[in-house]
């Protein structure tokens, strides 16, 4: 892998699933309609620490957007980027109140994710890895180049998470999820009267509720929730993007049958 300015200003997103920060990007650029080349980096390969990918993003975390000669690898900003810097429509506010709103949302999400990310890890991540052979889950965790990062893989591969860590992530969640309820029993949208990045950079996180936390998806606690989840999977971008998946991200298909969203876009 090597940056190469493009000549014709088509980018290139070097990124796993869609599913959480990896996905922004793809939700985005299908939204507004711009082609781009997706690579894929598989994270349960750890393809994130190659050399190759380190050269575009040397925290070895993904995302990475390469535009012309830059590479832009933080998230949320990133969607931001794509927004202004791209034809198709507007996925964010005229208005500094809307901007704001939005902005406010984002975080928000970005700080509930990370219990969404406890919990995938117990269910999904952690199981996929701890399969592997253990001198090859060293040997891969070696190559982190973060030791923040190789602190949490190794604690997550061994130990797991405590059943204190695992409350507190679904507390986390519940709340979260109660707050977005309030707001979208009063508008259609997180950040308003549109669709915006607020709702893009919160379904990324979320999309999968209905199956990973049942207990916060129901129509009795969060009908409000459901709803914002059906039109949302009711969007051909949304499905467009979900036909990028390769694993985890699958299961999209069936959340949205299980949640009776209209099913124009086929697996
Ligand atoms: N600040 C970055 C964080 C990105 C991030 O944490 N990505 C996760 C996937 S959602 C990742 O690459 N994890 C793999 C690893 O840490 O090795 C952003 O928001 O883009």
């Amino acid at each position: 892998l090597a940056i190469h300015a493009s000549v014709n200003d088509r980018p290139a997103v070097y990124t796993w699933e869609p599913n959480s920060n990896s996905g922004k990007p793809l939700f985005v650029l299908n939204e507004k309609g711009v082609a781009f080349d997706y690579h894929y980096i598989d994270l349960i390969e750890f393809e994130q620490h190659s050399p190759d990918y380190l050269r575009l993003n040397p925290l070895g975390t993904v995302p990475a957007f390469i535009h012309g000669s830059k590479s832009l690898t933080e998230s949320t900003p990133l969607c931001e980027y794509i927004d202004a810097a791209f034809p198709g429509p507007s996925l964010t506010f005229p208005d500094a109140a809307g901007r704001y709103e939005m902005r406010r949302w984002c975080r928000l999400a970005d700080r509930a994710a990370e219990s969404v990310s406890v919990i995938g890890w117990h269910l999904h991540l952690g199981p996929m890895v701890r399969a592997k052979p253990r001198e090859e889950i060293e040997r891969l965790v070696a190559r982190i180049p973060t030791r923040e990062r190789r602190i949490s893989w190794l604690a997550a591969v061994d130990g797991g998470f405590s059943d204190d860590q695992l409350d507190q992530a679904r507390q986390a969640i519940g709340a979260f999820v109660s707050r977005m309820d309030a707001v979208l029993a009063q508008r259609a949208w997180l950040a308003g009267d549109r669709f915006s990045l607020a709702d893009i950079v919160t379904f990324t996180n979320f999309y999968a509720l209905p199956m990973s936390s049942p207990e916060f998806a129901s129509e009795e606690v969060a009908p409000h929730v459901l709803e914002w989840l059906r039109r949302i999977y009711a969007r051909p971008a949304t499905m467009r993007t979900f036909s990028l998946a390769r694993g985890l991200a699958r299961r999209a298909f069936e959340i949205r049958d299980m949640l009776g969203a209209p099913r124009e876009v086929r697996p």
